[in-house]
């Protein structure tokens, strides 16, 4: 892991004298997260390694297995494979390895704040040998009116795409456009077509792919002998803004835990809203 930064954050109230100022350090550089804010993505490679590249690999089958006895994979709607939500009340590893790991939880303090929960968990699993498995131009957060009203907040997720395969020509690379989770122009459903400016990422297995939710992104589908195509997506909200994905079960252990640390409870919505 590489040598963290540090922030220190005060929580503003007329209790501050109560709530301990939150230290985070920060395991990414600072020109790293410099790069996040301005384009909107980062991608660190082989941020996952060795036995729990394999543990995680493990757990993404054992799960897709399990789904695929009653779900089929989609083909088609501009987001093809199978999709299955909520993977950290699925699997122990995917809690034990994901859920505080620094290299993600910190850098989503960097750019949030101090108080984030794990707002969706994600398996995305892509065919070789089924049809339309790619992802058309979307970003994740599609709720902002226009005209935006003036005390409108806009929400942001910090996501990262855990890529389980290497990500190459033949697995189907990710497509971002940089700089687009700062503006306002949309793009058609059903767009899969090449744009200016456009940025595609290969990496090796183990690699994240870190990105602000308003990022406009797509992702090629593998081609025939590209095997098949294993992601985890794992993102990260402030503690007030309602999540795609709720973390029942953990929630549940965590509210029965006594020696649970405030972060816990906030990582799984438990606290920091009122
Ligand atoms: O498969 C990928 O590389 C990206 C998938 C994606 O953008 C999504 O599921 O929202
Ligand atoms: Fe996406």
């Amino acid at each position: 892991m590489s040598t963290p930064y540090f922030i220190s954050y005060k929580i503003r109230s007329n209790r501050v004298h109560l709530d301990p100022p939150r230290e985070v350090a920060v395991h990414a550089a600072p020109q790293e997260v410099a790069d996040l804010v301005e384009h909107g993505f980062i991608v660190r490679e082989k941020l996952v390694a060795g036995r729990d590249l394999e543990a995680l690999r493990d757990a993404a089958d054992e799960i897709e297995a399990r789904y695929l006895e009653t779900q089929k994979p989609g083909q088609g709607n501009g987001f093809g494979g199978l999709f299955v939500r909520n993977i950290i009340d699925e699997h122990p590893v995917i809690e034990s390895l994901l859920l505080q790991n620094p290299v993600l939880v910190s850098v989503a303090r960097a750019v949030l704040g101090p108080q984030v929960q794990v707002h969706a968990s994600v398996l995305r699993v892509a065919y070789p040998e089924l049809e339309n498995q790619g992802v058309e131009w979307h970003f994740h957060q599609r709720v902002v009116p226009d005209p935006e009203p003036p005390f409108f907040l806009r929400p942001v997720v910090l996501d990262n795409l855990i890529y389980l395969d290497d990500l190459s020509e033949d697995s189907g690379p990710l497509v971002v456009l940089p700089g687009s989770h700062n503006t306002d122009e949309d793009l058609p459903s059903g767009d899969f077509s090449d744009k200016a400016g456009q940025v595609v990422v290969k990496c090796p297995a183990g690699s994240v792919v870190t990105s602000h939710s308003s990022l406009w992104h797509r992702a090629f589908a593998p081609k025939p002998d590209g095997g098949k195509r294993r992601l985890l997506i794992f993102g990260y909200s402030p503690v007030w803004l309602k999540t795609i994905d709720v973390p029942t079960k953990l929630r549940a252990r965590t509210a029965s835990d006594a020696d649970a640390t405030q972060e816990q409870r906030e990582l799984v919505g438990l606290s920091g809203y009122y």
